[in-house]
């Protein structure tokens, strides 16, 4: 990681761009000859951008991961040292989620603004296992507060096996809603469900509150690693300003704001860095 640890001597600093220099240097090397072949190299993802190029500004940049068949674009949160690929990003209703499973396969949105950069996307990210994932998700409420969650070794499956979703530690102020708030809705190892695709082991579906048909049919379908039904669901229903609380749908984290409130939040974004 570059520049954790600022008790890093200037010596230890300066070496430490001379070789950031050289691997950039070398990476518009082999881009430019790679050009002269026809071809182009992109970067894997946004993290390797932001430690080539410390200077990067968050943006649409064009990645290509080693799990990939073809370069494609993303949105990358640029913070500090950090470059996060965003994958899910909500901050209104311009952009409807509630969709089927080949747009929640292959994407959906504006990278610029609210989207959905697709399960398949993901999936040829973190499908390279030399690398570590680590996952943020950054909530906003209505009320001027934000919280976040962070899980380490995420990784999902093929599409074979439902993008079934895998998370390790959690740790963060937003509580751990993917492991859940209650016994037995552990969304970890399941796959992802939309209205079209059901993979919530359960039917129907008795949580803690209600019996409900399908997780994500009963959600207005809403699409999410559903588990009987689970506490996390941001790809819900976004709701507005006073009109956010007591819908089944809706962007909740449910050890953030009680699940009983169902209150729906402002804005969230899912984004992973690799280590
Ligand atoms: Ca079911």
């Amino acid at each position: 990681m570059l520049n954790q640890g600022s008790s890093n001597t200037p010596v230890k600093m300066k070496n430490l761009v001379g070789y950031c220099g050289i691997i950039f240097t070398c990476l518009l090397i082999c881009t430019e000859q790679s050009k002269k072949q026809g071809k182009a190299v992109f970067p894997q993802d946004c993290t390797q951008i932001k430690a080539l190029s410390p200077q990067a500004s968050s943006g649409v940049y064009v990645i290509h991961p080693p799990g990939a068949e073809t370069p494609f674009k993303v949105h990358c949160e640029m913070q500090k040292d950090e470059g996060w690929t965003v994958f899910q990003r909500r901050s209104g209703e311009a952009v409807r989620f509630d969709r089927n499973w080949d747009e929640y396969k292959n994407g959906f949105g504006s990278l610029k603004e609210d989207h959905w950069l697709g399960l398949k996307k993901v999936f040829s990210l973190t499908k390279n296992k030399a690398k570590e994932w680590i996952l943020r998700i950054d909530l906003w409420d209505y009320e001027g507060g934000t919280a976040f969650a962070e899980y380490r070794n995420f990784r999902i499956d093929n599409e074979e096996k439902a993008f079934k979703l895998h998370v390790g530690n959690y740790s963060g102020n937003a509580g751990d809603a993917i492991h859940g708030d209650q016994p037995g809705m552990d969304q970890n190892g399941y796959g992802f469900s939309t209205i079209d695709h059901d993979n919530d082991g359960c039917s129907p579906c008795i949580t803690p509150d209600i019996a409900l048909n399908e997780c994500s049919s009963s959600e207005d379908a809403a699409a999410w690693w559903y588990s009987r039904c689970g506490s996390a669901s941001l790809n819900g229903q976004w709701h507005p300003v006073g009109d956010n609380i007591g819908w089944v749908s809706g962007l909740h984290w449910g050890t953030w704001k009680p699940s009983y409130m169902s209150y729906s939040a402002k804005a969230s974004r899912m984004m992973i860095k690799s280590v």
